[in-house]
């Protein structure tokens, strides 16, 4: 039988997500709007432990003070009834006309000056709701025709924007970090920041960098033909992983957010092996929420959109089983050591050894023998061959 999410796994969920009306860009909404308490309900008798939302998930963009306080008190009462976390908070800066062109980068100021505005208002929120994680998906900030931005200017009021924000959660003293989320396009033809290595560069140039982070999500790498794996290590490496967005994806085509596992499963194996293992030179790796963005299928109608929420939880859990079992067999571990797994954490100069040893050391050049080195049977693919059978439950 497949495993049950308890809080302790840690699974959250956007509340866009598992609430999708599934109006897309060839037709309506198949399904109604899910009623605020009840579907938060739900996802609590599911087993999560939290969820995320934006400002206008919950809070129509255009609500009076009045009418958003009331939302947002009964929030925080189905919340509190539900022991549920509100991990982290985000904003639409993509839906409202206003924002066609962007919010921080687009070439009129004044829509700069407000979705600035409606940034901050929602960090005030984020913090009042005791969220850990801010995150910003820039996904209106792009273009269709290159001719039609000063890349250059973009990018410097990109950089002010996300400098401003993140100075304003320092001044305010909120235990806040933002995550930013790269995705290569859709709905902008091009989007800034398409990749996590991009974010990761571009963190590097902020005066507040160091409450920036990233927020990478499963199909937006796949979309842009990239290792989702490769791309959490990195952030992990860089520890700058602050969030993650799970989902499943066919490769490179329109951004399909299935449910996670429901793509590329031997990809969403390694991702769940990472974030439950770590690396082997460095276990435990990842300790944050096991946040899902994806899309309940616009066949389904509401016992179908929390079948969905349900299937991404077991995917993972499943995935976990079996990530651990591998580890933990005995003959995986003699494959990952005839494959020399280990000999990658071993420093390449070792310790106290000095350039001068190196060049002096005949035997590592002079007296090397390259072509029987050349001759090493790695045994990857028995390695990998070992882990299709754990995934496949051939090892039970
Ligand atoms: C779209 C993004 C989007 C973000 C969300 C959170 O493809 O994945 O859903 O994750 O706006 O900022
Ligand atoms: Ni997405
Ligand atoms: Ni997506
Ligand atoms: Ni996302």
């Amino acid at each position: 039988t497949a495993p049950t999410p308890t809080r302790e796994d840690r699974f959250s969920f956007g509340l866009w997500t598992t609430g999708w009306e599934a109006r897309d860009q060839f037709g309506l909404a198949t399904r109604p709007a899910l009623e605020l308490s009840a579907h938060i309900r739900r996802l609590a008798e599911l087993g999560a432990w939290g969820f995320t939302f934006h400002d206008n998930d919950v809070v129509p963009f255009d609500a009076t003070p009045a009418e958003r306080q009331k939302i947002i008190d009964q929030l925080k009462s189905v919340t509190t009834e539900t022991g549920l976390e509100i991990e982290m908070v985000t904003t639409d800066t993509f839906a409202h006309p206003v924002f066609k062109d962007g919010a921080f980068t687009s070439n009129d100021r004044s829509v700069r000056r407000f979705g600035l505005r409606k940034v901050l208002a929602n960090v005030d929120l984020a913090a009042e709701l005791g969220a850990s994680t801010f995150v910003m998906w820039g996904g209106r900030e792009g273009a269709e025709y290159d001719g039609s931005k000063d890349l250059f200017a973009a990018l410097e009021r990109y950089r002010e924007g996300l400098d401003t924000v993140a100075g304003y959660i320092k001044d305010k003293g909120y235990d806040l970090r933002i995550g930013l989320e790269p995705k290569p396009n859709e709905p902008r033809g091009n989007i800034f920041l398409p990749t996590v290595g991009h974010a990761l560069a571009f963190i590097e140039q902020l005066e507040h960098g160091d409450i920036v982070g990233i927020n990478p999500e499963t199909g937006h790498e796949q979309m842009a033909t990239l290792n989702y794996t490769h791309g959490l290590a990195q952030a992990l490496w860089s520890e700058k992983l602050f969030h993650i967005d799970l989902n499943g994806q066919h490769g490179p085509m329109y951004d399909q957010d299935l449910v996670f596992g429901h793509g590329d499963l031997i990809s969403a194996f390694f991702t769940v092996d990472l974030l439950e293992n770590g690396f082997p030179s460095k276990p435990g790796a990842y300790d944050g929420a096991r946040h899902f963005d994806y899309k309940p299928s616009r066949t389904e109608h509401e016992k179908g959109q929390y079948d969905a929420a349900a299937a991404n939880m077991e995917m993972y859990l499943m995935l976990k089983e079996r990530a651990l079992a591998f580890r933990q067999d005995p003959e995986v571990q003699e494959a990952l050591s005839y494959s020399g797994i280990d000999e990658l954490a071993q420093p390449t100069i070792a310790e106290g050894e000095t350039l001068e040893d190196l060049l002096a050391d005949r035997s590592t050049f002079e007296e090397f023998d390259a072509d029987k080195a050349g001759e090493r049977n790695f045994g990857f693919v028995r390695l990998q061959q070992l882990a299709m059978q754990h995934l496949l439950g051939f090892r039970a």
